[in-house]
Parts: C-alpha cells; sequence; structure tokens
C-alpha cells in the first residue's frame, strides 16, 4: 500500500468504522432480499448520502443485479464500489492559465477550516515550483490575521495583511497588486466567515470578488468553498447560500480524519454539482491532499 493510500485510509477510519464499515457486514454469502435493499439504504443515508442520493444508489444497484444476474449478498460489494465512483467526478485541477498570477479565493463559514487550507494550499503550490503569495482579508478577527501571519512564516511564504477592521476588499486588492508587482504565480485570499448577518457576509463577499477583478481581469480564476465534513448534511444548505452570492468553481472538503460522515462527499457532487478539488486529511501542512476518488471510495469501504 503506498503511503499516499494508507494516509486515506488512515483519514477516513472514522467514516469507514461509523457507517460504511457495517455495510461491509450486509455482503456475505446469502441471497439478495428486499431486506437487503432496505437496509443497504437506511445505512447510506446514516452515511449522509442524503435521502435522494441514496435513494439513487439503491435504484441504480438493483437495476444492475438484474442485468448482470447478481443473486447474492457479496456480490454486492463491487456493484457498489463502482457506483460510488461514478458519482465522484474525475479529479479536477486548478486552472492556473487564466490570469497572471491566478487568484483563487478560499470562502466559508468561521471554523470551516479557510485559514489553515490558504496555508496547506499555499505549501503544496510552493512545493510545485510556484510563487506563492497569501492575503489575510479576513480582517473582522485579529487572530485570523495573525494566524495567516504565523502560518506564512512557518512555511516561509509571503504574506499581505491589513490591519483589524480594514476593508477586505482593499487587502485583496493590495494583495492581488503585490502579486502582479512582485511576478508571483499565485495569489490565494484567506475570506472572513461569519459577519453580522448572513447578508452583510455575502455583499461582503461579492464585493472581494468585484475588487480583485479591477485589480486583474479575469480573476479570480476560482473560489474554492471550504466544507467541514464533520458537518455533514448542513454543509450543503451552507454550500447553497455561498453558491448564490458568488460563482463557487469547487470544494475543499476539510476534517475527513475527524469526521465519521464523509459520505457527504457524494452528496456535495449530486446536489450541489460542485467538484472536490481537495481533501483535509489531518491539521499539518501535508495533510491537504488532491481529491482522489478511488482512494476516497476504497477508503470507506474498506478495500484495498
Ligand atoms: N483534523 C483536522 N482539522 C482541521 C483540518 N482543517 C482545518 N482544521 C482545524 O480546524 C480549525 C479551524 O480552522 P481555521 O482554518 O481557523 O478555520 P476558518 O475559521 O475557516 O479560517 C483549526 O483548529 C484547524 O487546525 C483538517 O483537515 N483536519
Ligand atoms: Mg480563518
Amino acid at each position: 500500500m503506498d503511503n499516499l493510500f494508507s494516509k486515506w485510509k488512515q483519514g477516513l477510519e472514522k467514516t469507514r468504522k461509523a457507517t460504511f464499515g457495517r455495510i461491509t457486514t450486509l455482503f456475505g454469502a446469502s441471497e439478495i432480499t428486499n431486506d437487503t435493499w432496505e437496509e443497504l439504504e437506511a445505512m447510506l443515508i446514516q452515511a449522509d448520502l442524503g435521502v435522494a442520493t441514496s435513494q439513487s444508489v439503491i435504484a441504480n444497484l438493483k437495476q444492475q443485479a438484474v442485468e448482470e444476474g447478481v443473486v447474492k449478498t457479496g456480490e454486492l460489494a463491487d456493484l457498489l464500489e463502482n457506483e460510488l465512483l461514478s458519482r465522484l467526478s474525475k479529479p479536477t485541477s486548478l486552472n492556473f492559465d487564466q490570469t497572471h498570477p491566478a487568484v483563487i479565493l478560499l470562502v466559508g463559514v468561521n471554523g470551516s477550516g479557510k485559514t489553515t487550507t490558504v496555508a496547506k494550499l499555499g505549501k503544496s503550490l510552493s512545493n510545485e515550483g510556484k510563487k506563492v503569495l497569501l492575503a489575510a482579508a479576513d480582517t473582522y478577527r485579529a487572530a485570523a490575521i495573525d494566524q495567516l501571519q504565523v502560518w506564512a512564516s512557518r512555511l516561509d511564504l509571503p504574506v499581505v495583511a491589513g490591519q483589524p477592521d480594514s476593508d477586505p476588499g482593499a487587502v485583496a486588492y493590495d494583495a492581488v497588486t503585490a502579486g502582479i508587482a512582485r511576478g508571483m504565480d499565485v495569489v490565494i485570499v484567506d475570506t472572513a466567515g461569519r459577519l453580522h448577518t448572513r447578508y452583510n457576509l455575502m455583499e461582503e463577499l461579492k464585493k472581494v470578488h468585484r475588487v480583485v477583478g479591477k485589480a486583474l481581469p479575469g480573476a479570480p480564476s476560482a473560489v474554492l468553498l471550504v466544507l467541514d465534513a464533520t458537518t455533514g448534511q448542513n454543509a450543503i444548505a451552507q454550500a447553497r447560500a455561498f453558491q448564490q452570492a458568488v460563482n463557487v468553481n469547487g470544494v475543499i472538503l476539510t476534517k475527513l480524519d475527524s469526521s465519521a460522515r464523509g459520505g457527504m462527499a457524494f452528496a456535495i457532487q449530486e446536489e450541489l454539482r460542485l467538484p472536490i478539488l481537495f481533501a483535509g486529511l489531518g491539521e499539518k501542512p501535508e495533510d491537504l491532499t488532491p481529491f482522489d476518488p478511488m482512494s476516497f471510495v476504497r477508503g470507506i469501504m474498506n478495500r484495498s
């Protein structure tokens, strides 16, 4: 087993143990009955796939079982693995060619992991040889600015930060301008997650988005929504609010390692129609990894 897959497996332990691991107990030598389908559907719902997605998985599996003459529960594991895999989009990577520097905005509610992910993503892109600038545009909390500055100095990445309570749009604008002047390849912008009202938050985000486009036409290249995997289905409603405010291009799913609800990944793709680009499998900088559907599905189902 290679290192990366063992990391996925380790990171998905909670999801596997709490839900998907129990699904495999259904797979034995017995004949498939109505009860099998009902139990499987209930387990998928419990695994946070959402009702609609779970029902659609079952409908497809039933059809395939008929078509392929599958009658024993033991043969369902392969069908389920393929079915789950078909629901996750192929690995997607970020587009760095749209503007130079590429500008990436990270958005999401407080505590979802934005600031940590800005640092991790910055580190990973810098390891690939890109010149990365971080921008601390969550000016509503002094602690958030400090947090990113600490990460930046630890990872040896440059950072542009405003004063606490300064205009987040202005910080983002300065960061993009600095990125152009300093010949950066990527500017990653951290944003605020909570204002007094959701309306304010979304208006602020729209503004940051607009301002970034003024500093560099065509920017941002990507708006990535950071979702906390421990919040399960709740994250779907959150995501919809962000999608209404700005054009979200993809999801970064954090804290898979502390979540038993990793099944939400399927609901993200199915209900939000957003690709998952990266996964957080821990708190350390190297714990952000491109989302790999095969490792994810095999990791939750305990198959190698
Ligand atoms: N276990 C784990 N913790 C994470 C992960 N990503 C972020 N965190 C933690 O989640 C907490 C909130 O993260 P932060 O970046 O401050 O969230 P923000 O409010 O959205 O900026 C911190 O304690 C992070 O260390 C992850 O992938 N796994
Ligand atoms: Mg933050």
